[in-house]
């Protein structure tokens, strides 16, 4: 597996946010509710300081609801304010704005708009989030990584606008589970993961978590095997089938992919909010020593 960002375009990104920082207000992050501590950029900790910052959690229709809960009580700690938000449904949205019309305005003699700039890994749903609260479709949205380009500002009414901003990742993925939940989630581009090897992570992650989610989704009896064989199955199941009756193993890996992107193996969210440990360099215990299957550049 490899990842799409380099020391050099998170340099130019950086440049780019502290520029763009000094015109707002405050600073909504997004993260993504499945893994809110691995989809927090651990590279703009110190330039967000200068500002609110708001944590907004998307697509908590995909992550379990009392993990979401937890996530969102232990990251008040961190921000300014924290909301669940369902970018698509538009679900959370009057409660963020609420909290938004709390955050403190720059001190200027002329009244001014709150101004506002949204930033988070990509795809996780930040130009969703702000067609949401425009209620139009202000942004253009798309369910893989890079749909926004350049900076893009946009009105949400009388006295609020936003600034959407493309996806960022970091040069230095520090660990392998790290890796394998940013690329589960679908922050990184599917043309440059190993989708059979990010299928078997998630045969493991699954097996370990929810075994009774994947056995019913795919009527799998026995899931003391070969994590290779559980994909065959599910492949099998599905009719990923190639000449001679064989599985095309690549395609039942993505199957398995889409389906828990899309929610079909029901809510499942990748990291507890009990054993994450803040802005603590680690991370999470199970980030100690693991190498990187996402080696930069
Ligand atoms: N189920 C679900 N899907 C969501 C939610 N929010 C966003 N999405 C989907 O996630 C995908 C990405 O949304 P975008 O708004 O384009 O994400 P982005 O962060 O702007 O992406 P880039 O500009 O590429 O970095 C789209 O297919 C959305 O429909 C949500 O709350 N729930
Ligand atoms: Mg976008």
């Amino acid at each position: 597996m490899e990842i799409q960002w380099y020391p050099g375009q998170m340099a130019k990104a950086k440049r780019l946010l502290r520029e763009n920082l000094k015109l707002v207000d405050a600073v909504i992050e997004v993260l993504d509710a499945r893994i809110p501590g691995s989809s927090r950029n651990p590279d703009l900790r110190g330039i967000l300081a200068a500002k609110p910052v708001v944590a907004v959690l998307t697509r908590p229709d995909l992550a379990d609801t009392a993990a979401t809960s937890a996530w969102q009580e232990r990251l008040q700690l961190q921000y300014s304010a924290v909301a669940a938000v369902n970018a698509n449904s538009g679900e959370g949205v009057k409660y963020l704005l609420r909290q938004l019309e709390a955050l403190p305005k720059r001190k200027k003699e002329v009244p001014h708009p709150l101004r506002l700039i949204v930033v988070g890994i990509p795809n996780v749903g930040k130009s969703s989030l702000i067609n949401r609260l425009t209620g139009r479709s202000a942004a253009a949205t798309g369910d893989k990584p890079g749909i926004t380009r350049g900076k893009q500002w946009v009105r949400v009414r009388e006295g609020l606008e936003i600034l959407d901003t493309p996806g960022m990742l970091w040069p230095k993925i520090k660990t392998a589970r790290q890796a394998f939940v940013l690329a589960a989630v679908g922050a990184v581009k599917d043309e440059i993961i190993d989708s059979y090897e990010l299928g078997i992570e998630l045969v493991d992650f699954l097996r370990e978590n929810v075994p009774v989610k994947l056995q019913e989704r795919y009527k799998i009896e026995a899931l003391d095997v070969e994590r290779a064989a559980i994909l065959e199955e599910i492949g099998r199941h599905r009719g990923c089938l190639i000449a001679g009756g064989v599985v095309d193993m690549e395609a039942s890996a993505r199957l398995l992919i889409k389906d828990f992107r899309e929610g079909r193996l029901g809510r499942i969210t990748l990291e507890s909010a009990g054993e994450w440990r803040g802005d603590d360099e680690s991370g999470f215990p199970e980030d100690d020593g693991g190498s990187n299957s996402l080696p930069p550049g």
